[in-house]
């Protein structure tokens, strides 16, 4: 007899026996009676344990067994009204495969705890959905991905120069020399668009951010993408289309997942394109016409980015931001030499960037003379500059940040919990 999950326990027929795995996730008995849930990573579900119905020692070891021992199980399935999903399991046979000691995580437990104990607390109901959420969103990137003929690359971790600026870069020795861990793949990418076109890669970035905030990470995951032949408007289309792939991948392959997480799931269906755009000095206009006093030139941060997107219901782009407030690589805007021509898109109901992207700069000598304004060592990029040397040709990409689209998507407060693991300012354990 094989296996079913648990979820196929729910359409098995009640007249035959059926074995099923997993873990004790509730345990209670009542004299002659063990009710116990099971689960695993399909669902749960109610087993019924009754003394005489199978062989006594089995009997004691499910009136022994304890939340999170792996066990096996073999019983019949019948209806029962009370019973989660309206199913229970009659056992026949059951066997404790690995006993738990006692779980150290009860309900109620305080934060640190839980964050203290992530390898185990990533076993709870929420957890298991946000994961399977994560992965159905990147499948549904990486399938529009492939049916947009892009190639999916693999870039280095370790590098010798900043993309994102010198201030969050993590460095490491490396023998010798200093290397570091890289912010973004970008650099690479540009180098692969000559032969392949469109390329796209998913990595781990790493950003020193002192920031404690609900929406950074020191480690997260990069879904960049590159395109030659594109600019920055261009650039937006591929963008709208693949997070909406994204959302449509999450609402057809775990739909039941995002019932665990969040309760309404009509505002996900509106995330279809067109998303709206609008530009940095009219983001400018329209938050000093709610209170604000910005000047032209100030960075948008994450209060701006609230106020802009609080009653959208779909993304947003905020394009040409000031040339001050970003990197020295973009494309100088030709309608207004002010600004970039570049793009941050927002997710709506005040969630805040999700994507960073712009046109790249291909003129030699604009790059060179911004970088020494900025102080920027040349040697590093050497060989960054010499895609521009050698059949220099328009570009466009962007970097989408994949925990804060989880976030969005999951209705999450803290970005920590879009990833299993999370590395924060005060945090590499477990
Ligand atoms: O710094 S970005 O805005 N842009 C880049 O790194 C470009 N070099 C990407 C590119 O064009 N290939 O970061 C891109 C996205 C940003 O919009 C966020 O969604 C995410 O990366 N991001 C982060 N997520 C979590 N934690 C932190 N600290 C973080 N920083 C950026």
């Amino acid at each position: 007899m094989s296996y079913l999950p648990v979820k196929r326990l729910f359409s098995a027929p009640s007249d035959e026996e059926v074995e099923a795995r997993g873990w004790i996730y509730r345990a209670r008995s009542s004299g002659a009676i063990v009710f116990l849930v099971l689960r695993d990573s399909t669902g749960i579900i109610q087993v019924t344990v009754k003394k005489g119905n199978l062989p006594d020692q089995e009997f004691e070891a499910a009136r022994g067994v304890t939340v999170e021992s792996s066990v096996m199980v073999r019983g019949r399935l019948f209806d029962d009204k009370r019973a989660p999903g309206g199913k229970e399991m009659r056992a026949s046979g059951f066997t404790v495969v690995g006993s738990a000691q006692t779980f150290p995580i009860t309900e109620y437990q305080s934060e640190e705890l839980l964050l203290d104990h992530r390898h185990l607390w990533i076993r709870s109901r929420e957890q298991t959905a946000v994961m399977k959420i994560k992965a159905a969103a990147m499948a549904g990137a990486r399938d529009w991905l492939k049916e947009n003929d892009f190639t999916e690359v693999t870039p280095p971790v370790l590098t010798t120069n900043a993309c994102e600026g010198g201030t969050t870069l993590f460095k490491l020795k490396y023998f010798d020399r200093d290397a570091y861990l890289s912010q973004s793949a970008q650099m690479y990418l540009e180098a692969l668009i000559f032969s392949l076109d469109r390329v796209y890669s998913i990595t781990p970035s790493f950003r020193a951010e002192k920031s404690r905030t609900t929406r950074h990470l020191t480690e997260y995951w990069h879904l960049e993408l590159e395109e030659a032949w594109v600019d920055y408007r261009g650039n937006m289309d591929i963008q709208e289309q693949m997070v909406s792939a994204m959302v449509e991948g999450v609402l057809k392959n775990a739909g039941e997942e995002l019932a665990v997480v969040r309760k309404d799931i009509e505002p996900l269906k509106a995330i279809v394109p067109p998303f709206k755009r609008v530009t940095y000095s009219q983001a400018v206009d329209m938050l000093n016409g709610q209170g604000y006093e910005l000047g032209w030139g100030c960075d948008l941060g994450a209060p701006e980015e609230r106020a802009l997107t609080a009653e959208e219901t779909v993304p947003v782009f905020v394009t040409n931001y000031p040339k001050e407030c970003k990197a020295f690589y973009m494309k100088e805007d030709a309608d207004d030499p002010r600004t970039y021509a570049c793009a941050d898109l927002l997710a709506p109901s005040g969630f805040g960037e999700i994507i960073g992207g712009s046109e790249r700069e291909t003129d030699l000598n604009k790059l060179v003379a911004r970088m020494q304004e900025q102080d920027i060592c040349m040697e590093p990029y050497e060989w960054y500059l010499d895609l521009r040397r050698y059949g220099s040709v328009p570009h466009s990409g962007f970097g989408l940040g994949v925990e804060r689209v989880v976030k969005f998507i999951c209705g999450l407060e803290h970005i920590r919990d879009a990833v299993p693991f999370p590395r924060t300012v005060s945090r590499v354990y477990p």
